[in-house]
């Protein structure tokens, strides 16, 4: 990372992240089978991440880092490779708070992206190689196999603000009702800085019974519920274009995620087909 990064607050945030994915790279490489007390956090067996509870509803706006609401939560990291290449800060870094209320689990994250790509405008096409945020929810965290099924959703919100995940078909469908998404760039005057984006999420939780068929009422949160989750980014910048794709045929440069996914064939890409490799939240109050 330069010296000459115009945020401090950025400076500081990206070494507390470069030092955890060290600490736990180094905690994984010794702990062997961890006990869920003692796993490092960032993985499936942890223990659950504490989410404060706020009475007042935050509002989605995709604006401020100093809300007064969200100091009562605690950034945590994005480190983690799931698909392509690992970038350089620049190209990607991510962080994220949550809270909760009855209604809603609550994101706020603050998102470098050195170049932002939609260039499919069909929201339900090939919408993992757009740039996406995506929440990983498992409400009861059941875990288990959930591509197509609603036991858990991956929603991947693009960057027209809209969620999509595998139906109960097995095709994509828009969940714009679960998810209330909002994001801005963060307005700048020294030139070199990144602009990050903030990206609000306020998120509905649904039942393992939820179909599509038959959508169910969105659950009421409770303190000390216990759910499955994880966050990604899917960061394409279109770098492939420059070796004769067409902006349409663009892949996925960068798949990061909050949680080490123990890689199957080497493959840590298991996210959208199975909740149990989700981290744990448990509601605080
Ligand atoms: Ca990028
Ligand atoms: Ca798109
Ligand atoms: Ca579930
Ligand atoms: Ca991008």
């Amino acid at each position: 990372m330069p010296h000459t990064t115009p945020s401090r607050t950025l400076t500081s945030w990206v070494g507390l992240a470069a030092a955890s994915v060290a600490l736990t790279c180094s905690l994984l490489g010794h702990s062997g089978s961890a006990q869920a007390s003692t796993a490092p956090s960032g993985t499936a067996a942890a223990a659950p991440l504490a989410v404060a509870y706020s009475a007042t509803a935050p509002t989605i706006d995709g604006t401020n880092l100093d809300d007064a609401i969200w100091q009562q939560a605690t950034w945590q990291p994005m480190p983690y490779l799931m698909a392509g290449s690992k970038p350089q800060s620049g190209d990607f870094t991510g962080r994220f708070r949550l809270l909760w209320d009855e209604q809603y689990l609550y994101l706020q994250a603050e998102i470098v992206d050195d170049v932002l790509w939609d260039s499919r405008p069909n929201p339900l096409e090939a919408y993992w190689d757009d740039d996406a945020l995506e929440v990983f929810i498992d409400s009861d965290a059941s875990g288990g196999k959930h591509f197509d099924n609603h036991s858990a959703l991956a929603y991947h919100v693009a960057l027209d603000n809209q969620a999509v995940d595998i139906g109960d078909d097995g095709k994509p469908h828009l969940y714009n009702a679960h998810v209330k998404s909002a994001w801005q760039r963060v307005a700048s005057n020294n030139p070199e800085a990144p602009y990050p984006i903030i990206w609000e999420l306020a998120i509905r939780l649904y039942p393992n019974s939820y179909t599509d068929a038959k959508p169910l009422a969105p659950l009421t949160l409770q303190a000390n519920q216990t759910i499955g989750f994880m966050l990604a980014y899917c960061d394409n910048d279109g770098s492939d274009v420059s070796t004769g794709k067409t902006p349409s045929q663009s892949v996925r440069e960068h798949f990061m995620g909050s949680h080490f996914i123990q890689p199957v064939n080497g493959d840590s890409n298991r996210g959208y087909l199975d909740a149990s490799v989700f981290g744990k939240l448990r509601l605080s109050k």
